[in-house]
């Protein structure tokens, strides 16, 4: 079992500053020793090291229509891109620690372009498939599914337009959401995309919910892969509140975990995002905590964590 930790300390996709520092508060927590704990040989790399991205928001010219900071936006998600394709044709899973949930635009073109079939899990509040026409507040972590799908593609900015359109709407599945923008829920419902609210788990239960999402993007069990995108955001603020969008009426933090839990237990899993750990947004120092060590237990539970 090898995994390879992608650092992804980017907050461009957003307008809230300390998301970048996510990365270094997770490895500061003892991340890659807990991985290594659990059997994974471990190895990390810093695709934006030496890029000084928290300036180049200052760039008011970086704007394209009402999108901002795409030019930060498409450059570092291109070298988080080339980053989880080299990690994964390596055979070692790429786990990616953001940052913002911008970097998924990069790191789920680079593990479907070793997977193609592959099925996308995106478990958030927020369904994050937003365009540069339907946004509202310009902010491209709104929009990551929008630009691996290619809707409205004709809208992108140029720094955007390589990104591959990687993902067929009856290969993604949400879990969590409960704040959708209007054209969010025009675009779920036209495209037919799975997704299952708060509404869902609570009348299903967490259990039922995540054996119809492996049903939903592997029908004819077809063994597809899956790629995890976990927005912290969609476990409720009580246990995760230093991120950048939070929103009441979330997962339990056990309910947050059962999901990797239950996605380790499938065997299928290749590549794994951790994403708006923001520890400039906690009020006090347990907030930070909490927030820190709920998205290394995702890791852990995803890698394969368990109590007995
Ligand atoms: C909103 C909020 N739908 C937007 N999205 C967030 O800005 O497009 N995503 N917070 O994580
Ligand atoms: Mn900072
Ligand atoms: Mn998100
Ligand atoms: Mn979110």
């Amino acid at each position: 079992l090898k995994t390879t930790i992608i650092t992804a300390p980017f907050s461009g996709g957003q307008s809230k500053s300390g998301v970048e520092d996510g990365p270094k508060y997770l490895l500061r927590f003892g991340l890659q020793a807990q991985l290594k704990e659990l059997g994974w040989e471990t190895f990390i790399d810093e695709p934006l090291k030496g890029k000084n991205f928290e300036d180049l928001k200052d760039d008011s010219t970086d704007v394209f229509e009402n999108c901002k900071h795409p030019k930060i936006v498409g450059e570092a998600t291109k070298l988080i891109y080339e980053s989880v394709k080299l990690a994964i044709f390596n055979n070692t899973l790429p786990l990616t620690i953001g940052g913002d949930h911008s970097i998924a635009i990069g790191t789920v073109a680079g593990s479907f372009t070793k997977y193609p079939n592959a099925g996308l899990i995106w478990v958030d509040a927020h369904a994050d498939i937003n365009t540069p026409k339907t946004t509202i507040s310009g902010n491209l972590h709104g929009c990551p599914v929008s630009f691996l799908m290619g809707l409205d593609s004709e809208f992108y900015p140029p720094e955007l337009q390589w990104v591959p359109k990687v993902l067929k709407p009856n290969k993604i599945v949400y879990i969590g959401l409960r704040d959708v923008d209007p054209m969010e829920r025009k675009f779920l419902q036209n495209l037919g995309i799975v997704a299952f609210s708060m509404y869902h788990i609570d009348k299903f239960g967490i259990n039922k919910v995540i054996e119809m999402a492996l049903e939903a993007i592997d029908p004819n069990n077809e063994n597809c892969p899956i790629h995890l995108s976990y927005d912290v955001d969609a476990i409720d603020p009580q246990f995760v509140p230093a991120t950048g969008t939070p929103v009441h009426g979330g997962l339990t933090l056990r309910e947050g975990l059962f999901i990797g839990e239950r996605l380790a237990e499938t065997g299928k899993l290749i590549a794994l995002d951790i994403v708006e750990c923001n520890p400039s947004l906690g009020v006090n120092e347990v907030h930070i905590i909490d927030t820190i060590a709920a998205g290394a237990a995702i890791a852990r539970c995803a890698m394969g964590e368990t109590v007995l």
